[in-house]
């Protein structure tokens, strides 16, 4: 009944330290099941649509730059309460700050530059979801 999917990003960084294995077995460890995976290169035009909500904000250009600069891996998972659990496996967007035992945590840090890489983007609502499911798969 309450099972949901998420839209689940490695970002280019993540995949550019060759962590995107390591970062699918963390969530499927946890207990979610991988339905769809792909790797692409992300153009600005789905980017756009990706990141509408944030469109005007200081760090969206470097955020579109950034998703452009290599490869990424995007996968749905699914499972019960699949977006707050995945969100939380994530730790929060700052790396320096995010818990030790996150993704971000254990895995990231502030490298100085313009945008915060962060590793893998997760939906953040049910219809964040499908919105996001829909403009990648
Ligand atoms: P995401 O959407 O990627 O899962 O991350 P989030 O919800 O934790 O963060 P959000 O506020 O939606 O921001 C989207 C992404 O933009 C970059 N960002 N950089 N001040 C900054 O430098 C800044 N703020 C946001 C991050 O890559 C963040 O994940
Ligand atoms: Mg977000």
């Amino acid at each position: 009944m309450s099972t949901e999917r998420t839209l689940v990003l490695i970002k280019p960084d993540g995949v550019r330290r060759q962590l995107s294995g390591a970062i699918l077995a963390r969530i499927e460890a946890k207990g979610y099941v991988l339905a769809e995976l792909k790797k692409l290169s992300a153009g600005r035009e789905l980017l756009e649509q990706h990141y509408a909500e944030h469109e005007g904000k200081p760090f969206y250009e470097p955020l579109l730059e950034f998703m452009q600069s290599g490869p990424v891996v995007a996968a749905i998972f699914e499972g019960e309460r699949v977006i707050e659990g995945f969100r939380s496996l994530a730790g929060v967007t700052d790396p320096t700050t995010a818990a030790p035992g996150t993704i971000r945590g254990d895995f990231g840090r502030d490298w100085g530059l313009a945008v915060q890489q962060n590793l893998v983007h997760g939906s953040d609502s049910v219809e964040s979801a499908e919105r996001e499911i829909a403009i990648w798969f």
